[in-house]
């Protein structure tokens, strides 16, 4: 009799030393649309590592790259309504949203890493502060290579791109489409190389990163590297599932997030060069861009810059001010 009562208390005790243990440890999804080899995913997946290893695994992160969780556009969504506890997202493709996640995508704004750095620190407590608002946290956001056009044929100026098929992927690269008389046709990354097999797209803006990772130089003959801007992927977590962590948690989260940031920033250079090599190596014709081509798109640049800055009212004047007073 004593010993079964023994036996059913060590039972009991094993059974709350589990439930106490399972309710510890919390498990996230982090979808991603890139992938697993795209530097970005491969830096979430080391700030998962480190968010585990400095939380003894009291937080498990799972990573989703490559749309496979949730689509591109979804990602976001799918986060401020909890489906995942965080994700990674390209801000300037929710513009209309919120004229600021536009912000690093307007044509010639920054001209180096340094610039645009600048520009995200001056974005950052309004961009803090809308996703609060949205039911987001902001861990981190990084940086893709410059902007430059890939296309089949040469390309000297602006007439050039004229009723070509061009893949977009945001309001402004759409606008850009449009002002230089080509046929904006909206493409996620995860569907480029079969738009570009199928000739549903013939010339697109992107970094060398995206052209490397989809092997652009095997459809593509030009890569004209005007650097035309500097945009950012930006990683998130839901402020509900972030506030169920326990303070260290959370600290450790956010530090976790600073170190990637910071790695992320320095592999997005590293890769630009690598990723030229790449092209180069592939074939490709890689050039930055003539005078006329740079003039021609400077001037659709203030097209859109004068645009946005209607659009982005006052919050955008400061935030332009508070970058120009950085610069
Ligand atoms: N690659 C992604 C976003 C920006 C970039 O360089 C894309 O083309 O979709």
């Amino acid at each position: 009799m004593q010993r079964r009562t023994f036996v059913a208390a060590a039972t009991l005790a094993t059974g709350l030393s589990l439930a106490a243990g399972a309710q510890a440890q919390a498990k996230w999804d982090l979808p991603s649309a890139y992938p697993a080899f795209n530097f970005h995913s491969q830096n979430i997946a080391q700030f998962a590592k480190d968010v585990e290893a400095a939380t003894g695994g009291a937080l498990k992160i799972t990573a989703h790259p490559g749309a496979s969780l949730f689509k591109a556009p979804e990602i976001k969504r799918a986060v401020q309504g909890g489906q995942a506890q965080a994700g990674e997202f390209f801000m300037v493709s929710f513009q209309n949203e919120w004229p600021l996640f536009g912000l690093d995508g307007l044509p010639f704004l920054v001209n180096s890493y340094d610039e645009a750095f600048k520009l995200y620190q001056a974005q950052k407590p309004a961009l803090e502060k809308k996703l609060d608002q949205q039911g987001l946290v902001l861990l981190y956001a990084v940086a893709w290579p410059p902007q430059g056009i890939y296309t089949n044929k040469p390309v000297n100026s602006a007439a050039d791109l004229k009723g070509m098929k061009w893949r977009v992927y945001s309001p402004t690269t759409a606008r850009i489409g449009e002002l230089v008389g080509a046929q904006p046709v909206t493409v996620q990354e995860a569907e480029l190389s079969q738009a570009l097999a199928t000739g549903v797209i013939e010339g697109l803006i992107t970094s060398s990163a995206t052209g490397a990772d989809n092997k652009l130089f095997e459809t593509m003959k030009y890569y004209y590297n005007v650097q035309a801007w500097i945009p950012k992927n930006a990683v998130v977590a839901n402020k509900r599932a972030f506030s169920r962590l326990d303070k260290a948690q959370q600290e450790a989260v956010l530090k976790a997030a600073a170190a990637a940031e910071e790695r992320g920033w320095k592999a997005s250079r590293e890769v630009d060069d690598q990723s030229i090599a790449k092209l180069k190596a592939g074939g490709m014709t890689v050039e930055p861009g003539s005078t006329q081509l740079k003039a021609d798109l400077a001037k659709v640049g203030e097209t859109v810059l004068k645009e946005w800055m209607e659009k982005a009212g006052a919050e955008g004047q400061s935030v332009m001010d508070a970058f120009k007073a950085a610069k």
